[in-house]
């Protein structure tokens, strides 16, 4: 069974959690006491030598970087679950002549033509459209991150931990991400999800960073543009997110 260690709390953690749940994945929780500096032992940088979390092991394999997990768990388990990539349309029937000879060789020119689409057109937009999603995706991670974890940290966390919030830091990505939100805001009205009409992996990896900002003044950003508030409600009703936020509550 796969292994993610990691801490519940934590953004990059829930992102992979959220990726398990889509696909209906079991799997072990292995948590790490970051108060303990556990993270920066020698057994956990077996795991990840930057000593971040969240790591997931599968088998022999040890991933780090949760974007990085969710692409393996979106691709490994394609046909299970919920999509989170785009896999373009119904491919192509295999032709008669081929159907009718059962030799090896035959039998793999016939899983190559499954993986065709019907025309050079098709495949076009194919493209295009998981270049578009893998974009959006990259948007998050570069754009909505940075300023997202700011904001958690100066309006979320420091007035749990008992710390002056910095005013200056608010403002400042306050008005970064209006404007991000305004890109979304446009895009949104073009397209249902962020990356394409499906919900993929570009909404998915915003989830926790959101269930946290809506519970601080910074709301008012999203509930001030109609697409973007309509988003956020839509992605955090999902019925594998609201499992994995009772699972955060168990911790
Ligand atoms: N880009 C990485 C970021 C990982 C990361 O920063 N994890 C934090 C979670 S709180 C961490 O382990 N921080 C501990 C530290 O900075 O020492 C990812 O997406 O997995």
């Amino acid at each position: 069974m796969m292994k993610v260690h990691g801490n519940a709390f934590n953004v990059e953690t829930m992102r992979v959690f959220a990726a398990l749940s889509e696909k209906d994945l079991e799997f072990e929780f292995v948590p790490v006491n970051m108060e303990a500096g556990e993270h920066k032992k020698e057994h956990f940088l077996v795991l990840n030598p930057f000593g971040l979390l969240p790591v997931l092991e599968d088998g022999e394999l040890k991933l780090f970087e949760s974007r990085a997990i969710t692409r393996y768990i979106a691709y490994k388990y394609a046909d299970k679950g919920t999509p989170l990539v785009y896999k373009g349309k119904p491919m192509v029937k295999l032709s008669a002549h081929m159907e009718v000879k059962v030799d090896q060789e035959t039998m793999e020119s016939e899983m190559q033509w499954e993986l065709m689409p019907d025309s050079a057109a098709d495949a076009a937009v194919i493209e295009n459209m998981m270049a578009t999603v893998n974009m959006w995706t990259e948007v998050e991670a570069h754009q909505f991150d940075p300023v997202a974890s700011k904001l958690q940290w100066e309006l979320m966390f420091k007035p749990l931990f008992g710390m002056a919030m910095d005013a200056a830091v608010v403002n400042e990505n306050g008005a970064r991400l209006a404007k991000v939100l305004d890109i979304y805001e446009a895009r949104l009205s073009q397209s249902k999800y962020l990356g394409c009409d499906i919900f993929t992996l570009a909404d998915l990896h915003h989830l926790l960073a959101l269930s946290n900002l809506m519970g601080t003044p910074a709301k008012t950003l999203f509930d001030a543009r109609p697409k973007v508030s309509a988003w956020v409600a839509d992605i955090m009703a999902r019925p594998a997110w609201v499992k994995v936020l009772a699972l955060r509550n168990q911790h």
